[in-house]
């Protein structure tokens, strides 16, 4: 059987990420560009609730959105919810420069967070969280990926030199999307 929902994000990576995942399972990803206001708070769960709330309550039919947070240890949690923000202004450069001092090791900590908030008219959003943990690399590497790829290691190997595939074996957002794949399946079922 196969069944879809609409993703409403304008991110094409997070889009063929979360096929990648669904796809086999025999959920058909479609992406919407719509947009949704990004709450400001702490908690990318709540970012995640109140966006896929606001987009049912737009467009009147069930949909997932997702939002990934990316929490340093050694700069206490930044960037955090405002991940998107920070890497429109001061970018990867500017995160390894704020890391100029900090050795290797667990002291480059970091983990993502990605939960999807899906929605349907007249039910309050249901959220579904992955996390990944890895390293913040001393500097960029690889042309893969998107985003903070290119300064996020699992086991020395940065996201942008992985690949889609093996990206997604360990990734938060793939996480997520087989929470969400399991739950939509069997919710299906009933
Ligand atoms: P939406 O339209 O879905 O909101 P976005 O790219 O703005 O797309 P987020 O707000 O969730 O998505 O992302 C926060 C930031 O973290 C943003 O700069 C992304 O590029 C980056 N990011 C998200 N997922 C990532 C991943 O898997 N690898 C590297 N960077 C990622």
């Amino acid at each position: 059987m196969t069944d879809q929902i609409m993703f409403v994000t304008g991110n094409l990576h997070k889009v063929a990420e979360a096929a990648a995942i669904c796809a086999p399972r025999g959920i058909v990803i479609v992406q919407n560009d719509c947009g949704y206001p990004e709450l400001q708070d702490d908690d990318v769960a709540r970012v995640a609730e109140y966006g896929a709330e606001h987009v049912v309550s737009r467009l009147g039919c069930a949909v997932i959105v997702e939002d990934t947070g990316l929490y340093i240890d050694a700069l206490n949690g930044f960037p955090g919810p405002y991940a998107a923000y920070v890497y429109d202004t001061i970018g990867n450069a500017g995160i390894l420069a704020l890391m100029r001092d900090i050795d290797g090791g667990d002291n480059r900590r970091a983990t993502f967070r990605s939960v999807i908030g899906y929605c349907e008219p007249g039910v309050a959003a249901t959220t579904f969280e992955g996390i990944a943990t890895g390293t913040i690399a001393h500097e960029e590497r690889g042309e893969g990926g998107f985003g903070y790829d290119p300064i996020f290691e699992i086991d020395g190997v940065a996201f942008s030199l992985m690949g889609d595939d093996a990206k997604n074996n360990v990734s938060h957002r793939a996480k997520s999307f087989e929470k969400f794949a399991e739950w939509f399946i069997r919710r299906g079922m009933a």
